[in-house]
């Protein structure tokens, strides 16, 4: 059916674009050298698929191939190219190369659909340099502000001069929008990137709904000074409190045994080592399956760091990075995937994304559906990240069976 070959050959080689040769892990972050590199890459397969190629006003590199009827609505496909910093080679990749092996198996079995086929390779799914994430899905469902047009790198470079510098132009981003088209659904493959499948023991899982994403950027002002001439009693140190801070998050959360909370980033300034911590910032990450425990759980913390902020003599200002609710696959595609699963000799399964993806954007303009590969050991954002080929190729034959059922016929 499929060519594993094909998709073994084609993850290696776009694995090794953003490796970093002694981590064995990939960043490819939006409009850099590699992300180009990619998607010139991505492209080159998309040729080779058959499918006509072109990339959008936000960087999303997207391949068509047409169906009998061309103003059908068309099927959306496809993942992200970015990743984490020194990520893994599946995240993202898995969904856009084995979106194009179904479209090349098609066209080697002469299949017919009713409806077009896209491809997308998303541009920024992560948000790694920006800290806002799925640009490009956020594009191309008509989201895009002028405020994260200059959302910041850590060099202090904002969206649209990165967007400029790789030929963008930031006046034009409303082009990628597709949300008054009539767009039949997006079905993501993606890794699970948990142990749900493992401990299961199935390579393929069908995802019932993705979790909410909050980001909050927190900056603690305390008092910086003398290391040394600086009594204990007297002090109003940014970092012990940010550091309580960090206890409050992962014990409210751990209090609803659904939640997850992260904090994944923590500056200090000004970072001397005699100097008492006067600013330290922080990120919050924050998502649960129900949006009413996220916003319960939300509220707890921040009850607790008014505490220590009391308690400390610090105070606490907060800047909300993304605020995405939770994203619910379709009945009619769990049905769909009902049917695929044992066509491709599966049996079904239902899960849930701990991860966020490109499809809690396309939810807002289309019916959603994801299907999972097993992550030996759970492990993703990570080099040590792997899924079997055989794994990847029994989920890019649910995907075949799924793409078939809805775009075969009218
Ligand atoms: O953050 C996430 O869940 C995804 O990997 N972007
Ligand atoms: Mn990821
Ligand atoms: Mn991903």
């Amino acid at each position: 059916m499929i060519n594993k070959e094909r998709v073994s050959k084609r993850l290696s080689e776009l694995g090794e674009i953003g490796k970093n040769q002694e981590t064995g892990g990939l960043t490819r972050h939006a409009f850099t050298k590699e992300d180009r590199l990619a998607k010139d890459l991505v492209a080159k397969y998309m040729k080779e698929a058959g499918l006509t190629v072109r990339e959008d006003a936000v960087g999303n590199m997207i391949g068509r191939r047409e169906g009998r009827n061309p103003q059908a609505p068309v099927v959306l496909t496809g993942s992200h190219i970015d990743t984490v910093c020194d990520g893994g080679k599946y995240d993202g990749s898995l969904g856009i190369i084995g979106a194009l092996e179904v479209l090349q198996t098609f066209n080697e079995q002469g299949i017919e659909t009713e409806h077009p086929i896209e491809v997308y390779a998303f541009n920024d799914e992560e948000g790694s340099r920006f800290s806002f994430s799925m640009f490009g899905s956020r594009g191309v469902i008509g989201d895009l502000k002028r405020k994260d047009l200059e959302m910041k790198d850590k060099n202090g470079i904002t969206v649209a001069e990165a967007m400029k510098a790789q030929g963008f132009d930031p006046e034009r981003i409303s082009e990628a929008d597709r949300s008054r088209e009539a767009i039949k659904a997006f079905i993501e493959l993606h890794i699970e990137q948990g142990k749900v499948l493992e401990s299961h023991n199935l390579s393929v899982g069908i995802v019932s709904g993705i979790v909410n994403e909050l980001w909050i950027k927190c900056t603690v002002q305390g008092e910086a000074g003398h290391a040394g001439a600086t009594p204990m009693s007297m002090r109003h140190d940014a970092l012990v409190a940010a550091a309580e801070m960090v206890q409050v998050v992962d014990r409210e959360a751990k209090k609803t045994g659904t939640t997850v909370a992260t904090v994944g980033r923590l500056s200090v300034l000004p970072g001397g080592i005699n100097i008492i911590p006067g600013t330290v910032q922080f990120t919050l990450d924050l998502r649960d399956t129900s949006q009413e425990i996220s916003d319960r759980v939300e509220a707890q913390i921040f009850k607790e760091f008014d505490r220590v902020c009391q308690e400390r003599g610090v105070t606490l200002s907060t800047e909300l990075l993304q605020r995405i609710p939770p994203a619910p696959c379709t009945e009619e595609f769990r049905q769909v995937a009902q049917k695929a699963c044992p066509e491709a000799g599966v049996p079904y399964f239902s899960l849930p994304s701990g991860a966020g993806h490109d499809a809690m954007q396309m939810i807002n303009i289309c019916p959603i559906g994801m299907i999972f590969v097993r992550s030996k050991d759970g492990i993703s954002h990570n080099p040590l990240e792997y899924s079997t080929l055989e794994d990847c190729a029994d989920g890019i034959n649910v995907l075949y069976h799924i793409l078939l059922d809805i775009a075969v016929k009218a």
